[in-house]
């Protein structure tokens, strides 16, 4: 079985992360997600719309999503890779480069982002509609 892992906040779920997910699990047999906690969302400068635990159970609903692990830190990528016995990591290309440390432990593929969409552009695009 060849076992996908891929990390992120996946708020405001949209078809950019979709297509990830969904191009991620046609990689392998079982996709994990590390999903990105609030306390961590913090590091990254980012405070998602829905909490973790929301946020968790949509993933899961997913159904090229296996399972979904709390991303707590950035340091957790290899010991997540050992501990799951993870073959492939998949992330967007907007991440191009910044994981190949992980390329020791399993094969490392970056899936170009989907153009058009994002949660920023999107939480944008709902506060220009609310001012009118
Ligand atoms: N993504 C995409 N196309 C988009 C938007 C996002 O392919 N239009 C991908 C991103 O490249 C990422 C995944 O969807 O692989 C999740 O995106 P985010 O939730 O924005 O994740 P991010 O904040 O980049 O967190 O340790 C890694 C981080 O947790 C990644």
């Amino acid at each position: 079985m060849k076992k996908v892992l891929t990390y992120g906040t996946f708020d405001l779920l949209h078809f950019g992360h979709i297509n990830l997910l969904k191009r991620a699990k046609a990689l392998g047999d079982y996709l994990i997600v590390g999903l990105s906690t609030d306390e961590f969302n913090e590091g990254k400068n980012k405070k998602a719309y829905h909490s973790f635990e929301n946020r968790k159970m949509i993933v899961e609903s997913i159904r090229f999503v296996d399972e979904a692990i709390p991303e707590k830190s950035w340091d957790q990528k290899i010991e997540d890779v050992i501990k799951h016995e993870v073959d492939l990591f998949v992330m967007g290309d907007d991440w191009e480069g910044h994981f190949d440390f992980l390329k020791e432990y399993c094969e490392v593929v970056y899936l170009p982002r989907t153009i058009g969409v994002s949660t920023s552009q999107i939480k944008k695009d709902l506060k220009a509609i609310q001012n009118g």
